[in-house]
């Protein structure tokens, strides 16, 4: 497990409100249905147990759960393609009812905002705790009674676009800080230029004004950005074998990966360290 300790945001010192420390649970890229579109596979001794990509799912909120996070937040790639179908979309959409805390979708280009994705022919299958990202203009979730709100622009199609060019609509808080946490699903290029599609830059996370900003698209857990603002992909729950979890608090904001028991390796990219940093 590694830890990362920030400063506060800049200008969080000089706000009125009251600053609550929150806990929040970060993953991205789990890719359900990549494998099966059946949510449970028959085992030698005839018990159903939940598929590979739904159990790293499970995994992972349940480290959640563990470790008592107030909120969990999903960065892309949630779903792997459009034609997975309902029953594995119902069972899903259990799971994060389980977890008996707001959890924040952001689409990502494998499963974008639109009329023929997920979210939306879905849409009864996911429960009232789940908050869905809709507009790639951006949009803000704001979650008041836990103290912290979320901006991201969802992919709406598999066109290009650039996933954190717009400048986040905050809330303020009268009595109590409201924790920012910005969302994109793309490809950090730093300050340079890249010729994959969906780019983050350097200059869009420093000026996005968020306490944290939860990226999605590589499957690695990593830390990116100018070291300003802490900015991370939290890792592909297959992959990584676990999820990211962040602590804000008045002096700080800490970041640490951490893993689950039941991790398994994903066999399309175990051991093969080109394949394991590929992109989604
Ligand atoms: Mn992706």
């Amino acid at each position: 497990m590694s830890t990362e300790v920030y400063s506060p945001r800049a200008g969080l010192s000089e706000t009125t409100s009251e600053v609550r420390p929150l806990r929040m649970l970060h993953t991205s890229d789990v890719h359900l249905g990549a494998y099966t579109s059946q949510p449970y596979k028959t085992e030698p001794d005839g018990s159903d147990v939940l598929e590979p990509a739904l159990k790293a799912f499970k995994h992972v909120l349940e480290l959640g759960i563990e470790a008592d996070v107030d909120v969990v937040a999903i960065a892309g790639d949630f779903f792997d393609h459009v034609r997975v179908k309902r029953p594995y979309v119902e069972v899903t959409g259990e799971l994060m009812e389980a977890v008996g805390r707001p959890v924040v979708v952001l689409p990502g280009n494998h499963d974008p905002h639109m009329p023929e994705g997920i979210y939306q022919k879905f849409d009864d299958a996911f429960p009232s705790n789940v908050h869905i990202i809709a507009s790639a203009e951006g949009e803000l979730i704001l979650l008041e009674e836990v103290g912290i709100q979320f901006w991201g622009q969802a992919h709406e199609s598999y066109n290009d676009f650039s996933p954190a060019s717009a400048m986040p609509a905050w809330a303020n808080g009268s009595d109590q800080y409201i924790w920012r946490v910005a969302m994109a699903h793309g490809y950090y290029v730093g300050t340079g230029e890249s010729r994959y599609s969906y780019q983050i830059h350097a200059s869009e996370i420093a000026g996005m004004g968020a306490d944290y900003v939860a990226l999605g698209h590589i499957d690695v857990h990593e830390g990116v950005g100018d070291g300003t603002v802490p900015a991370y992909y939290p890792g592909a729950p297959r992959h990584s074998g676990g999820a990211t979890i962040v602590d804000f608090a008045a002096d700080g904001t800490t970041v640490r990966h951490e893993l689950h028991d039941g991790a398994e390796s994903d066999p399309q990219t175990a051991g093969n360290p080109m394949m394991e940093a590929r992109l989604h």
